[in-house]
């Protein structure tokens, strides 16, 4: 089963919608397999977002990423990593389409509440980056034959 590595950023945290988005993940059928609020630190963020470190926005980024707790976590189904992604929205809020959590409740690129993986490569790097091994439970939700032909 395609796993996807989600992060509830701070501003999601601070707002109160970590149950909006979990809801949300939740209702659409994909399981959770692993899930911590945590304190980030520098040398983690700085990995998470090491393929924007030269960008101009990254020390920001990365100042913003410690600034709070986030809540990361691991969901599974088929095809999470794009569905994921769908159901997070376009990068910058004001364009993501109304229906998505980006389009829903963000207003601006910089505070656009939640990261979702990119692809099943980079979700893989970023769920071992961010969870140890025994911190990921596989079960088998009793839905399942209701959710897959
Ligand atoms: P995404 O989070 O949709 O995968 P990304 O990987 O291109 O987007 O960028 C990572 C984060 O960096 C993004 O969620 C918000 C921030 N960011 C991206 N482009 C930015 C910009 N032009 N100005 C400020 N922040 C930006
Ligand atoms: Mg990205």
């Amino acid at each position: 089963m395609e796993r996807t590595f989600i992060m509830i950023k701070p501003d999601g945290v601070q707002r109160g919608l970590v149950g909006e988005v979990i809801s949300r993940f939740e209702r659409k059928g994909f399981t959770l397999v692993g899930m911590k609020l945590m304190a980030v630190s520098r040398e983690l963020a700085e990995k998470h977002y090491g393929v924007h470190k030269d960008k101009p926005f990254f020390a920001g980024l990365v100042e913003f990423i410690i600034s709070s707790p986030v809540v990361a976590m691991v969901w599974e189904g088929d095809s999470v990593v794009t569905s994921g992604r769908t159901l997070i929205g376009a990068t910058n809020p004001i364009s993501s389409a109304p229906g998505t959590i980006r389009g829903d409740f963000g207003i601006t690129i910089g505070r656009n509440l939640i990261h979702g993986s990119d692809a099943i490569e980079t979700a893989q790097q970023e769920i071992a980056l961010w969870f140890k091994e025994d911190e990921l439970t596989s079960w088998e939700s009793s839905t399942k034959g209701w959710l897959y032909e």
